[in-house]
């Protein structure tokens, strides 16, 4: 049988940090979707649902095992509606534990037979985060190296003068 699974998240933008998990669970499982909730919890994001598609879409082109798509509302549905059996969160540090752990339970409540696995990341990326990346870049920082280079140019012209 093959096992599909979620990676769900608000990739504003899409970091080398959520590349590196993509990677990760791509080995592990036989499908992997990528699904960019529309409307973000955090507030108003800075790119658009289809600017982060198509930017994790191209980033992810050489992975033949992973797919990307958007959604709404609540992610046991849609992870019922696309057939997954796991979903695939990243556990950067300590502090992200917490929140995970919520969010799993409350899942695992929701519907009992979706499962949340947990990977780590390469520990070069253990402190990047899209907020951080966000905030360094308005102020000018060079974020070149934690950003897949297509998400860079995006990046640029989004906030232009910023570098
Ligand atoms: N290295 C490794 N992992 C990373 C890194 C990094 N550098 N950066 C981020 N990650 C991981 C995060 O820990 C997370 O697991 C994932 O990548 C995505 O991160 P974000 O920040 O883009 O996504 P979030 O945390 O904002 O995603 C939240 C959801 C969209 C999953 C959540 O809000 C949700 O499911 N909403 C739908 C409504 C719902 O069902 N609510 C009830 C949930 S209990």
């Amino acid at each position: 049988m093959q096992t599909k699974a979620i990676y769900p998240g608000t990739f504003d933008p899409l970091t080398n940090g959520h590349l590196d998990l993509i990677a990760r669970g791509a080995k592990i499982v036989d499908q992997l979707v990528v699904a960019i909730l529309r409307n973000s919890e955090k507030g108003a994001p800075l790119f658009t649902a289809s600017e982060r598609e198509e930017m994790i879409r191209e980033a992810t082109l050489g992975l033949g095992n992973v797919s990307v798509a958007t959604f709404d509302g609540l992610l046991v549905d849609f992870a019922r509606s696309q057939g997954a059996k796991a979903v695939l969160r990243g556990i950067r540090a300590v502090s992200d534990y917490e929140y995970e752990f919520q969010m799993a339970m409350m899942n695992r409540k929701l519907d009992p037979e979706l499962e949340t696995l947990f990977m780590m990341p390469a520990e070069k990326y253990t402190y990047v985060s899209s907020r951080l990346i966000k905030g360094v870049f308005h102020l000018g920082g060079d974020v070149s190296s934690l950003v897949p280079p297509l998400v860079m140019d995006r990046l640029k012209s989004k906030v232009p003068g910023a570098i």
